[in-house]
């Protein structure tokens, strides 16, 4: 047998073929072997020298390669014409550039707060509860035992609707979210204990601790023997638990017209602890909320029996709240979108 390796030149076009990649590359590779000077030409030229009985086998290995060269070359050649040119046609993708980075969505910090809220109350059996933004002058005002005289019934300092119900009731925007206590009460019996969170509308002039929107929640406790110890119980628990167990709380004499009596809550300054600084305007103490006892009109208006039940109520401006937590000093932040300030949360 002659020394020339068939099996070397196999492997050898095996990996040629792979790697050819353009139509131009796999003519050369055929001019290298199916050329007039090609491998298999000197392959054949090689025959007649060779001992006699060697010929016949090693011509049939001559003539199989050439076989397999031309089906390679074939398959390539239809593999290298299926493909698109990158050049020009598609749209050009670059792998190594880097993806689109989708930010994650995250709460609102008045969302976050207004939720923390209500999961205090919620963890002592209230229930939360929700309604529109949209009211009647009746929900809003009547019902709550706000007279007709009262400021706030003014156009001025409320936002009412050109259009009014087919009764002709006026419609407004809310400017506190009672008026969905009232709904509870019309629509449930005692016992009960409910949060209320949501957006509230007054006309008032921004400025860093004033807007025309903003959220509060209530709460309110309607049952047999509910005394103003128990709004003071809850009250203390909700205190501490927002504002840490040290702060301590005082109950200032106040007046609103849906409760009697009524009171002003404020907590030990939670700058100074009480000694008297900036934050608290050297009061060493902060206010953050309003509360009492439901008074006997609200109930009468609803339809309790003012004998049998007794309950309390209480209202927070979310805003305030979080800027005391968070000691922010400027309510326009949580409004601007800018999200340099509310990533922080
Ligand atoms: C019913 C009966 C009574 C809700 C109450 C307050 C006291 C209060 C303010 C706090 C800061 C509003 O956001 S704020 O400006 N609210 O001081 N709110 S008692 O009393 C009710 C509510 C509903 C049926």
């Amino acid at each position: 047998m002659s020394d020339i390796d068939i099996e070397a030149i196999k492997t050898s076009l095996d990996s040629e073929i792979e790697e050819a990649g353009t139509l131009a590359q796999l003519e050369e590779l055929r001019i290298k072997y199916l050329g007039r000077k090609g491998i298999i030409a000197q392959l054949t030229s090689v025959i007649p020298t060779l001992p006699q009985e060697e010929r016949r086998a090693f011509g049939q290995q001559v003539n199989d390669l050439k076989n397999k060269i031309n089906s390679l070359l074939q398959d390539k050649q239809k593999t290298i014409s299926s493909v698109p040119d990158k050049e020009t046609s598609g749209p050009r993708i670059d792998m190594g550039m880097p993806g689109i980075v989708q930010d994650l969505g995250y709460l609102h910090p008045l969302t976050k707060v207004s939720e923390q809220i209500c999961a205090i109350f919620t963890s002592m059996g209230f229930r939360v509860v929700e309604g529109p933004e949209i009211e009647t002058e009746y929900n809003n005002f009547t019902g709550l035992n706000i007279p007709l005289e009262h400021p706030s019934r003014d156009a001025f300092d409320t936002f009412y609707l050109k259009t009014a119900r087919a009764s002709g009731e006026h419609l407004l925007l809310r400017s506190h979210t009672s008026p969905v206590q009232v709904r509870v009460m019309k629509s449930t019996r005692p016992p009960l204990a409910v949060v209320v969170p949501g957006r509230v509308y007054r006309p008032d002039a921004v400025d860093a601790s004033h807007s025309f929107m903003f959220q509060q929640v209530e709460g309110l406790v309607v049952d047999k023997n509910i005394r103003f110890s128990d709004l003071k119980g809850v009250l203390e628990v909700f205190a501490k638990r927002v504002f840490g167990p040290d702060i301590k709380m005082r109950f200032r004499p106040h007046f609103f017209p849906f409760t009697e009596p009524s009171a002003e809550v404020d907590i030990s300054c939670i700058i100074c602890k009480g000694k008297g600084c900036s934050v608290c305007g050297r009061k060493g103490w902060l206010e953050i909320l309003g509360a009492g006892m439901v008074h006997p009109s609200v109930f009468k208006a609803a339809g309790y029996d003012t004998v049998k039940y007794s309950g309390f109520a209480f209202g927070m401006g979310v805003e305030r709240i979080a800027m005391l937590k968070y000691g922010i000093g400027d309510i326009r932040l949580f409004f601007e979108n800018d999200l340099r300030f509310l990533r922080q949360f």
